[in-house]
């Protein structure tokens, strides 16, 4: 048999050497097969590749056109580079050692002149995607589909004011789930990204919000109709590319979800560089989502602090990722959900290298950060200090008022008659921030 071409030459697959390295191209923090309560960190962290940044990524931006040419990216027919490129992309996956991938319909197959085409040059790819998966054994953490590039799209896909839009998106993602479903996709993702407005002079609101939820509604049916089980995943963004965006973030993803009865069947992907330009830390969104039992998976990446956009860096921070990393484990992980590295290379990176690099230093960063983050939980003193914190709610009136055993009338008489005036208790900021820094360093 003829031995397969080498997409990237010279690059070995990705080995754990341990802090102490000083190989590049090698992990420091990351050992796949490093077990932790029985389970590898392979398994617990659930790494995958985003293939549209990684494998669909030109570096192009506003001012100016692509810079990153691969040597896969060769051949007239799309079709044919699709699958090459593919190819590529499963190479990389095996070599980073990532278990999983993520893709949108459109990232791995060409459109063509008309739907049925459209769908036609997706199952060709999707065949040889799970010929490479099967002989890979890397798997699908989730599908998803692009309604947001077309220019059909511009006003929007389920929300857009053109019932015939909303038919054409119902279509495109009827597509999507059957084969996220042909592909063993664990998880389904929605990002609405042109769901929103630009101005309300030509925008009605609250029948763009019923539309939405009309869709959402209707893939929770097929989904159930065709076997799909996989989790279904918002993923909140509060503006870019359209301004004012309906799933600005997961508050405000709960309370949609819930106003129109879907949050059985919704989770969240939170996304770091989403939480920050909605103007809440990573950590507050995760919070936030498990709080209601709907923390469902991670977009790992990171803005700019002094850009404004949606830059999708490689997250190499760790104190942001330990806080992150213990909210998460304090909610006991992300079940079908994983760390996805919807990430791209600077414009500037253009060697098919940089691609390793950005991935090992986010493997490394968020396999550090889930090795610090499990060392404050087993010393217990963080937690200690918050449950003391709010340690009169657990008994006597305080209890009574977490069980609505107590009301105003009574709260009044305890206060005049027993309690007086309370005394303020320190928060203890600095002690608390000096605590994590003694973990981090
Ligand atoms: C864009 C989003 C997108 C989703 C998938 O900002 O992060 O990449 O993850 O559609
Ligand atoms: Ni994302
Ligand atoms: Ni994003």
């Amino acid at each position: 048999m003829k031995k397969p071409t080498q997409h990237f030459p010279g690059i070995a697959p990705i080995r754990f050497e341990g802090p102490g390295t000083d190989n590049p191209l090698a992990f420091r923090h990351y050992d796949p097969a490093e077990r932790f309560d029985g389970r590898t960190l392979e398994e617990h962290l659930r790494f995958s590749v985003a293939y549209w940044h990684s494998f669909r990524g030109t570096g192009g931006d506003p001012f100016g056109p692509g810079t990153i040419q691969r040597p896969w990216e060769q051949g007239r027919d799309p079709l044919a580079v699709a699958k090459v490129r593919l190819e590529a992309g499963f190479e990389f996956f095996q070599k980073i050692r990532s278990p999983f991938w993520c893709f949108h319909d459109r990232d791995i197959a060409p459109e063509g002149a008309t739907l049925a085409e459209t769908n036609r040059n997706l199952d060709k790819v999707v065949a040889h995607a799970k010929a490479l998966q099967k002989a890979t054994g890397v798997k699908l953490l989730w599908g998803t589909a692009n309604l947001f590039s077309h220019p059909r799209y511009m006003c929007g896909a389920a929300t857009n004011p053109d019932a015939h839009v909303f038919a054409y998106a119902a279509a495109q993602v009827k597509k999507a789930l059957e084969v996220t479903l042909e592909l063993g996709g664990q998880n389904y993702v929605f990002w609405g990204g042109r769901e929103g407005y630009e101005t309300l002079l030509n925008t009605d609101l609250k029948r763009e919000q019923a539309h939405l939820a009309a869709f959402l509604h209707m893939a929770v049916d097929y989904a159930k109709e065709i076997g799909f089980k996989g989790q279904f995943l918002i993923e909140p963004k509060p503006k870019e590319p359209t301004k004012h965006q309906y799933d600005f973030d997961v508050a405000s993803g709960i309370a949609f979800l819930r106003t129109f009865g879907l949050e059985k069947h919704f989770k969240f992907n939170i996304e770091t560089n989403h939480a920050t330009l909605a103007g809440h830390t990573f950590q507050h969104e995760i919070e936030t989502a498990a709080a209601v039992g709907m923390l469902g998976s991670i977009d790992a990446n990171t803005g700019d602090l002094l850009l404004g956009w949606d830059t999708d860096q490689f997250n190499t921070d760790v104190r942001e990722l330990t806080l992150a990393m213990l909210s998460i484990l304090k909610a006991g992980g992300l079940g079908t959900g994983g760390f996805n590295f919807d990430a791209k290379l600077r414009r500037t990176s253009i060697d098919p290298e940089d691609l390793f690099h950005a991935h090992i230093g986010g493997m490394d960063a968020y396999a550090l950060a889930f090795k610090i983050a499990r060392r404050i939980i087993a010393d217990g003193q963080l937690s200690l200090f918050v449950a003391d914190r709010y340690a009169s709610y657990d008994s006597g009136f305080g209890r009574d008022i977490e069980r609505r055993k107590t009301g105003f009338r009574q709260l009044d008489a305890l206060v005049q008659k027993k309690l007086g005036e309370p005394k303020p208790r320190s928060a203890k900021q600095e002690y608390l921030e000096n605590l994590l820094a003694r973990y981090l360093h």
